[in-house]
């Protein structure tokens, strides 16, 4: 393998010293790009860009081509794993992911069965190898999955949801149900993540979107649980460099203490939670990654230096953070206001770095 020329968002995320902060946006590749809606009108939809190694490369590259990004993150999706299970992923067009065969009883969770992973997500794999050879060592290439709970959400209710009713009836009246489900992703999720690991993915990141719409206690029963499993599985080593481990929960605030526990190396926080505060929570145990508003992109370039400014203030000095937004960047932005997030975060954030 080429020789990695940028490495400082791995750095960061070890808490190493760097010379400025890296930064990667969530959801870098994707609607907000022209090029992006090109490649996926050709391709006939979304499922099909994530099959085909090629497509995935191709989209995974665009936003590094405008960009001065510190990290690559493969083009996929969290629900590849149930559709490995198999539910029948489907989007159908406007809309969000849906299901052909949710599992919404007791009787169709406990008969679920981790499935042949390389078999079933191959070509999640070869997109994997097919970016990194493409990448040839420019930045790292971070790996992803759902959190078991955030991706039990969508097996159980079939789709997106806002108020969670079915998994969350399951949380209060037949919880261990619940932990079966949690244990067959987590397990399946495992495999997958060190597939992707050994396939050439140099970070991996576990988005838990939905964990934060439950009570603290189920939260630690179900959503933090699961995940501690897996990053206990997790192969933790590339190519003699150590492969940090990022757990980002939407909504965490205080249960950013709990979660620091984990054995992680990074924690995404959202906007809700100051980064001074989060770093308070978590004493400087785990790298913090995060976290303006996704909607400051909609400002001018002022106000979006501005906010880049105050993000890097409240973290404050020394290492350990990785600039991001709060969550995923929204398909109505204008491309040039991620261009002036960058830059801004290139010219203001040296100063927080001895
Ligand atoms: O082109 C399209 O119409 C599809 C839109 C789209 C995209 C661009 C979907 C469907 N998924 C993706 C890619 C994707 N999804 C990435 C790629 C890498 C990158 O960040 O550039 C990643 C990391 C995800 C992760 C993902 N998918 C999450 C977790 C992160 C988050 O944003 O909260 C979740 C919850 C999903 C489910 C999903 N897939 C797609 C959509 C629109 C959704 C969300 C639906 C919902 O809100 O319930």
């Amino acid at each position: 393998m080429s020789e990695l020329k940028n490495d400082v968002f791995l750095r960061a995320l070890l808490r190493q010293p760097v010379s400025r902060t890296p930064v990667w946006i969530m959801r870098q590749a994707g609607r907000y790009l022209p090029e992006y809606r090109e490649v996926r009108a050709q391709a006939g939809d979304f499922m099909s860009v994530c099959r085909n190694p090629e497509l995935a490369c191709e989209v995974t590259m665009q936003p590094l081509r405008r960009y001065e990004l510190d990290a690559a993150i493969l083009f996929s999706d969290i629900l590849t794993v149930p559709d490995a299970m198999g539910l029948g992923l489907y989007f159908e067009t406007g809309e969000g992911p849906k299901f052909e065969r949710p599992v919404q009883t007791a009787d169709a969770i406990r008969s679920l069965r981790v499935p042949n992973v390389e078999k079933q997500l191959g070509y999640v794999f070869d997109a994997v190898r097919t970016i990194r050879r493409e990448l040839d060592g420019k930045v790292p290439l971070i790996g992803f999955a759902g959190s078991p709970f955030t991706v039990g959400t969508y097996m159980v209710e079939g789709g997106s949801s806002r108020e969670f009713p079915t998994i969350k009836r399951l949380a209060k009246e037949a919880p261990e149900v619940l932990d079966h489900l949690m244990d067959v992703v987590a397990e399946t999720t495992t495999e997958y993540l060190n597939a992707q690991i050994d396939a050439g993915a140099q970070a991996v990141q576990i988005f838990d979107t939905w964990g934060a719409a439950l009570e603290a206690d189920e939260f630690r029963r179900f959503s933090l649980a699961s995940m501690q499993k897996i990053v206990e599985g997790l192969t933790r080593d590339n190519d003699g460099r150590k492969v940090p481990v990022i757990l980002f929960t939407k909504g965490a605030g205080r249960l950013l203490r709990d979660l620091a526990q984990v054995d992680c190396d990074a924690l995404g926080v959202d906007w809700t939670t100051s980064l001074a505060d989060a770093r308070g929570y978590v004493n400087d145990k785990v790298a913090l990654q995060g976290n303006l508003d996704p909607a400051t992109l909609r400002e001018s370039p002022e106000v979006i230096r501005k906010g880049v400014a105050d993000t890097l203030a409240s973290y404050g000095d020394g290492p350990g953070h990785v600039f991001n937004l709060g969550h995923g960047i929204t398909p109505d932005i204008d491309p040039d206001h991620l261009g002036a997030l960058v830059d801004a975060v290139h010219e203001l954030s040296p100063a927080y770095h001895s």
